[in-house]
């Protein structure tokens, strides 16, 4: 099995989760510089906007570095030619199905690792020509599917022939650690980068983290057909009401995600917000720079050391 470290060129076996509006080239660029692989992530920006990023990227770092799509954003087709023309080396994707694109992705060498939820999922894409799967569990933070890490990545690692990168529930040496006695053979970070120097997000959201407490995060959406894992507030309580008989359209849950997303990301607004995060938030205690985070993972790991 390939390592992941050789499959994408960098240092250490991490990849950084692809959040919507908050994946910026500067977290990207970071990522990549810390010795992981950064990632921009389109969440619901047009095809300009996502260009803009990767360029700002390409001139912050000299690392290997990709682009995150979210398949339900109505410009997830423009972007995904886009990327092409601009030479993106990696494409993850989340929330939803890729297969209509890869063909022409592998087609310009890109390497595809799309984002799996369940079995079933992570063999098709694998048929389809998956270099790598990021295996998410529902202790993720955002849109999330049922199953846990540490049920499924041992069942996804049994069923497909490439490298399974874990997600979930990682934020420390000891999560590394446990994806690889699992399989996997690399992990992606979103929530403890939400807590790093570089990461553009208000300073409430970052404080938001490092005070979250284990049972402090909550799945809204779950009756409209699009869960979302955030940390609870009045809004969460507000989402969680509206969507309680699954009236809302999915195109309207994903314009009201994104838009109270941005409340808390740009505003700092933690009561009408959506501070989406995963239940590792529990495990974030500080704001850190992007190299002490993924340095104190990897390093510190029973992988590097040998001993796994
Ligand atoms: O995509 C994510 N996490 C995200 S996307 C996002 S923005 C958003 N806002 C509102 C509604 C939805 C998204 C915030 N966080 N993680 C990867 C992931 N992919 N988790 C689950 C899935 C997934 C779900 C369903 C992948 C495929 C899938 O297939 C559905 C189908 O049948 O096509």
């Amino acid at each position: 099995m390939k390592d992941i470290r050789d499959l994408l060129h960098i240092e250490y076996p991490i990849i950084q989760g692809g959040m919507a509006n908050i994946a910026t080239h500067q977290l990207a660029a970071a990522t990549s510089n810390a010795g992981g692989l950064g990632l921009v992530g389109s969440g619901g920006w047009d095809v300009d906007r996502v260009r803009d990023e990767i360029r700002k990227t390409k001139a912050l770092t000299s690392k290997p570095f990709g682009v995150n799509i979210m398949l339900m954003s109505p410009h997830a087709a423009a972007i995904s030619e886009m990327i092409i023309e601009e030479g993106v080396q990696v494409v993850t994707t989340g929330a939803g199905n890729p297969g209509i694109y890869m063909q022409k992705w592998k087609e310009a060498g890109i390497i595809v690792i799309p984002v799996v939820p369940s079995v079933a999922y992570a063999k098709r894409l694998a048929r389809s020509g998956a270099d790598a799967l990021v295996v998410e569990g529902t202790e993720a933070g955002g849109h999330i599917g049922q199953s846990t890490t540490f049920t499924l990545v041992p069942q996804v690692c049994d069923a497909v022939d490439i490298p399974v990168i874990a997600a979930g529930g990682i934020a420390d040496h000891r999560g590394l650690d446990a994806a690889f006695a699992l399989g996997a053979k690399g992990v992606q970070l979103g929530t403890v980068l939400l807590a790093s120097e570089e990461c553009p997000i208000h300073i409430n959201y970052k404080n938001k983290v490092v005070k979250a407490k284990d049972t402090d995060t909550v799945v809204t959406g779950v009756n409209s057909g699009a869960p979302v894992r955030v940390i609870k507030n009045k809004m969460s309580k507000k989402y969680i009401e509206m969507t309680k008989y699954g009236e809302i359209k999915l195109e309207e849950l994903e314009e009201l995600t994104l838009g109270s997303l941005r409340k808390a990301v740009f505003d700092g607004d933690m009561d009408n917000g959506s501070i989406m995060a995963g239940q590792s938030a529990g495990l974030v205690k500080e704001i850190r720079t992007v190299k002490e985070i993924l340095d104190d993972i990897f390093l510190n790991s029973l992988v590097y050391k040998g001993i796994l």
